[in-house]
Parts: structure tokens; sequence; C-alpha cells
């Protein structure tokens, strides 16, 4: 069968403002799609859109959007412009970490931040969203995972729960869509050198760059290549998990520095 051409079909991005949202909505532009795309730093977004287009996005949407707002986030789905509407594919791509502390010295507001996030947010946004596609009788949602849901690692604590939420989500999602053609993927990376580790350690740059000290990170186009791939297989092909990692990562905790 015939893979899916993503021409002129509306992917909705979450967290496109920087990282692997950004490369994902550089690549599905290169697909041709009609992008849709989303963060709090729209500003961002709307000085990526002249580069989008050229790179062949057939149209470029930006709207403001913190995923944490759950009211925000119906509202915003509910009023989009009607040409903006039916959503294809959903890339819940909003996403941080803050923090790297034993449990019992975490800040709880850094809690609530990836929680509301990574979790709630990523809940919201699918829940206003699927309805749609089961209408339309197609779609995809494509969930952020990471190589954290599979192993904890020392102080990722809540960071790695979140992602373990995720991973079980994505499970549910998909079972609960069995009978439907809507398809449910997560692309669970390990390291990819983006600002998450900036946002992490909350903009101490020295201690940020040190995670991809002598090892070679996955990039974001690596991951957006990948994301690209599971949403256009073919229409019957669900694409359940893909786990990657860089050559020189094993897994959460093994890894190869060259130093
Ligand atoms: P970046 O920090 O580079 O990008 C994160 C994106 O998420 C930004 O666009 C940010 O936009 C957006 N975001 C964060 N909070 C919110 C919010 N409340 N509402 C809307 N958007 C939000 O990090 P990455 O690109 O690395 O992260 C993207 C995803 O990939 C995350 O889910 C992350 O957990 C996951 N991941 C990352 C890995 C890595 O090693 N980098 C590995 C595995 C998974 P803005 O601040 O403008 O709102
Ligand atoms: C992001 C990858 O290993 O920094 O999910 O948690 S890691």
């Amino acid at each position: 069968m015939a893979k899916i051409s993503l021409k002129d079909r509306i992917v909705f991005i979450t967290g496109a403002s920087s990282g692997i949202g950004a490369a994902c909505a550089r690549a599905f532009a290169a697909e041709g799609a009609r992008l849709l795309l989303a963060a709090r730093r729209v500003e961002r977004i709307e000085a990526m859109k002249v580069d989008l287009r050229e790179a062949g996005a057939a149209a470029v949407h930006a709207f403001s959007l913190d995923v944490q707002d759950r009211d925000a986030v119906e509202q915003a789905i509910a009023h989009l412009p009607a040409e903006w509407s039916a959503i294809d594919v959903l890339v819940n791509n909003a996403g941080l970490s803050r923090g790297l502390d034993k449990l019992w010295e975490g800040k709880t507001q850094d809690w609530e931040e990836m929680i509301d996030t990574n979790v709630k947010g990523l809940l919201w946004v699918t829940r206003a969203v699927v309805p749609g596609m089961l209408a339309r009788g197609r779609g995809h949602v494509v969930n952020l995972g990471s190589t954290a849901q599979e192993i904890a690692y020392p102080s990722g604590n809540v960071y790695c729960g979140t992602k373990a939420a995720v991973k079980l989500i994505n499970d549910g999602l998909r079972i609960d869509l069995l009978g439907t053609p809507v398809r449910v993927t997560s692309i669970d990376p390990g390291m990819v050198e983006t600002e998450f580790s900036q946002v992490r350690f909350r903009g101490d740059q020295e201690r940020a760059e040190k995670i991809y000290q002598n090892i070679t990170p996955l990039t974001p186009e690596d991951v957006a290549d990948a994301i690209v791939w599971s949403t256009t297989r073919p229409s019957h092909v669900n694409v359940a998990h893909v786990l990657m990692t860089t050559v020189d990562q094993a897994n959460s905790l093994l890894f190869n520095r060259k130093s």
C-alpha cells in the first residue's frame, strides 16, 4: 500500500518554538503540509514563517498557547479558523524538565510545572483534538516520550515519571481508538541537543552544555525524521513506539563519553 502523503494535510505541533517542535515544523514543511504551530513564545514561530513557506509548507498558522491552561486549550481548538480546524496530525511535543534534584529536595513548583505541561497539557490538547479526528475518520496522534520513561536516572524522578505517564497514556489512547482509523505513536528519544537542558537548569549554559559533552547527541532533525516517517506509513500501519538514541547512548544510564 502507498505511503501517506502529507501534502496539504493539517499538522498541529505544540511547542513549535524550539528544538524538536521547530525541527518537526521544518520536516513537515518539506512534505508540503499545512502547519498549525503553537507555543507560548509565538513571536519565535512568527519569525520562522517565511523559512517554513520556502521549505515547502502549504500554509502556516501560528498562535500562542500555554498547554497547562485547560480552558485556553479548549477555547483555542474550538475557535480555530474554519480552514484550520480539520487537524490530521497532532504532535504532542510541548514539554520540559525543571531541576535535577533528589526527590525530597525537589521544588514542588518544578514538579507542578512538569506534570501540568508534560502530562496534563498533553491530555488537554489530545482531548480537544481527537473528537474531530474521529468525526472525520482520519487522524494521527504523535506523543513525545523519552528513554526516561523506560529507566529512571538519578534525580530525574518526577520528569521520568511524567514520561512514564506519557507512555501508558499513549498506549491507553491506542487501545481506546481500536476499531477506528486514528493512529497513535510515541516517539521516545534519548538525549537530543535542544534548549531542554537550558530550561532544566534555568539558563545555566555551562551546566546545560556539560550534559552533551563528549558524546554526539541526537539532533532535533533526527527525531523529526522519525516523526514524519511514522506519520507517512500506509494507513493500515500503526507505529506504536520508536525508541531511539545516539550510538553513544544505550539507555537512560549508559553513555559512551569519549574522555
Ligand atoms: P526545547 O526546550 O528546545 O523545546 C520545548 C518546547 O516546548 C518549546 O517550544 C516550548 O515553547 C514548549 N513548551 C514548554 N512548555 C510549554 C507550555 N506550557 N505550553 C506550550 N508550549 C510549551 O526542548 P525539546 O525540543 O528537547 O523538547 C520537546 C519535547 O521532547 C519535550 O516533550 C521533551 O520532554 C521531549 N524530549 C526531549 C529530549 C531531549 O533530550 N531534548 C529527549 C526526549 C524527549 P515555549 O517555551 O515557547 O512555550
Ligand atoms: C529527555 C532525555 O535523558 O535528558 O527526555 O531525560 S533525558
